[in-house]
């Protein structure tokens, strides 16, 4: 393992890598090739964010010159980390050893965010991202429809769009995540609890009650701000 030396990845996430590779007991060279595929393979994902990430600043900029207003607020991308990887292929039971499992299974490795001010912007901009003959849907999460049972609201969309390399088109799985304003607010808030180890059983259950009661107020909030946008449009 100390012969091998990994390009591009950070160092920890490299040494993560190579310690649950080490339990494959795989050897030098089989870690270096690996490194070698792993980092193209984050490359790749990079450049379908870039591709998905240039389809909604397009629209973007159509919809604001006949809207007079801008559709989106933000838009956020992020690759997940090698090491959040391999500990979702683990947790699955697949084989971390194998490229070709991990592009197939792990379907949120390159990830769009997109932020709109206002719940009908979210399905307006998605029909016309979906129906680009480019993109191909796989899944459709309607979290905004059907809530989940915390409160977490937003529209998932699993996509595959083509990249082209210098010799080669490629198909990358993208996760678009569409919400508004009110949605992420929340949804950073119940993220920061989840992930907060500290906190007793019982502050936790109350902080849970506690944030689906802000969750059904923000989509009360959503709704109405919607329909005074409405009157205020058509006045
Ligand atoms: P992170 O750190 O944001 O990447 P899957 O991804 O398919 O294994 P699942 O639950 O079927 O898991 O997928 P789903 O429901 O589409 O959720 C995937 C992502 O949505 C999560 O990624 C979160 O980003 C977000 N999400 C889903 N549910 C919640 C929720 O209850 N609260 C918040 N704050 N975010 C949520 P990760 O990988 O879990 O996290």
């Amino acid at each position: 393992m100390e012969n091998t030396k990994p390009t591009s990845l950070e160092e920890n996430e490299a040494r993560g890598i190579a310690e649950i590779l080490s339990r494959g007991a795989a050897n030098p060279s089989e870690f270096e090739r690996y490194f070698r595929q792993i980092n193209e393979l984050m490359c790749y994902y990079q450049c379908a964010i870039m591709e998905v990430e240039t389809k909604f600043r397009v629209l973007e900029k159509q919809l604001s010159m006949h809207h007079d207003k801008s559709p989106i607020d933000s838009i956020q991308t992020r690759l997940k980390s090698t090491a959040s990887i391999m500990e979702k292929v683990q947790r699955r039971n697949l084989d971390v050893t194998s490229i070709e499992t991990i592009e197939k299974n792990i379907h949120d490795i390159a990830g769009v965010r997109v932020i709109c001010s206002f719940i009908d912007d979210v399905y307006e901009l998605a029909k016309s991202f979906a129906d680009q003959d480019d993109i191909t849907v796989l899944e459709v999460k309607d979290y905004i429809k059907n809530p989940k049972p915390n409160g977490y609201r937003s529209l998932h969309i699993i996509v595959e769009v083509p990249i082209f390399l210098k010799d080669e088109k490629r198909m990358m799985k993208v996760e678009v995540q569409m919400r508004t304003i009110a949605m992420e607010f929340w949804s950073n808030l119940e993220h920061k609890m989840r992930y907060k180890k500290s906190m007793s059983e019982k502050v936790r259950r109350e902080t849970e009650d506690e944030l689906f009661a802000c969750a059904e107020l923000s989509a009360e909030l959503d709704r109405r701000m919607q329909e005074v946008f409405y009157i205020i449009e058509n006045d």
